[in-house]
């Protein structure tokens, strides 16, 4: 069989040579992995939502040449420290004892991870859970403790809740209605993933999680393999929305072994979505986005319902790309 026929009949695109055969094909000689990867169409920044501000600063970071781990750090930093994006951060939207609690991972092109949840009382949730990559042997620290390390570690005690998240607190404790409100209350969690230009993969995502949550309840987005999962050979992904049902399909590690199988990064996060999707009778009261990027630089993405966008800057401009969706209204 020609190669074509080959390509055409196991359904692989260009982009699954590049991402999954491409990237095994060369992992044993360093040399030829780098060559290659240098000529990719890196640097370049993808983030879930319409965050153009997070991505222009990421974008800034690659350009002067800074690490993709710098750059996804400081661009979910801006959503982090913008308290009208209600669903990160400061400003972010309390649990229902109106406590905002948040959640947060970073991984790099090493495979080094750290993570927090459940923290209180500092902004930069995405920064500390850096911390606990870089200075701790763990990989993830919760609460009280987390919130004590962070402390420690020299970050400024503040309140979190707005008075704007407050006073939508106190409106919603008079029905206490716990339901998820489509591409409303998951708005903005933010989770990015960059390409430097030594062609390296880093990724973070942050979130303040769903509102009105149970005290003490954590999603995917600090769940590393869950809400974000970064394999520096292959590629990249991480998650918005319902996080219960990403972590029960380990959604964003899914989606990078199903690129190293040789699937386009849109193809994997379709697959992911479906995944959920056949597990979940009721997915139409729920809304999931993917997005991914492989190794070529190639990205993808994928939701349940219409209105999930992710922005995109890369040498050939910054753009808020809808993502297809398996839903149609
Ligand atoms: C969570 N996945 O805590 C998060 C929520 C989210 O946009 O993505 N909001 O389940």
């Amino acid at each position: 069989m020609d190669r074509r026929k080959f390509i055409k009949n196991g359904g692989l695109g260009g982009a699954a040579l590049m991402g999954g055969a491409w990237a095994s094909s060369c992992k044993d000689d360093p040399q030829e992995m780098e060559n290659k990867t240098k000529s990719l169409s890196a640097p370049m920044v993808i983030a879930t939502w319409d965050v153009p501000n997070a991505t222009a600063k990421a974008y800034e970071v690659l350009e002067g040449e800074g690490s993709a781990l710098d750059a996804v750090e400081q661009g979910v930093m801006v959503e982090e420290a913008d308290v009208n994006n209600q669903s990160v951060g400061k400003g972010g939207r309390p649990d229902r004892d109106g406590h905002v609690t948040l959640d947060a991972c970073i991984m790099d092109k090493d495979s080094r991870c750290g993570a927090v949840v459940y923290l209180k009382d500092v902004v930069h949730a995405v920064s500390v859970a850096r911390k606990v990559m870089e200075e701790t042997p763990h990989v993830l620290l919760a609460g009280e403790g987390a919130r004590k390390f962070a402390l420690e570690m020299g970050f400024p005690e503040e309140n979190l809740l707005t008075e704007k998240s407050r006073q939508e607190w106190l409106e919603w404790k008079k029905t206490s209605k716990y339901e998820p409100v489509i591409n409303i209350e998951n708005h903005d969690t933010i989770g990015m993933l960059a390409i430097d230009s030594n062609g390296d993969i880093a990724g973070a995502c942050t979130t303040s999680g769903m509102a009105y949550k149970m005290a003490g309840r954590v999603g995917d987005s600090p769940i590393i393999g869950a809400g974000l999962f970064v394999d520096n050979e292959i590629g990249g992904a991480t998650a918005t929305g319902m996080g219960e049902e990403v972590v029960r399909t380990v959604g964003s590690f899914l989606i990078v072994e199903l690129m190293r199988q040789g699937k386009s990064p849109q193809e994997a996060c379709e697959e992911g979505v479906r995944r959920i999707i056949a597990k979940k009778e009721n997915y139409r009261d729920i809304q999931i986005g993917f997005i991914a990027v492989n190794k070529a630089g190639e990205t993808g993405a994928y939701c349940i319902h219409p209105g999930f966008s992710y922005r995109k800057f890369s040498e050939r401009g910054h753009e808020n790309i809808p993502a297809p969706s398996y839903l149609q209204s």
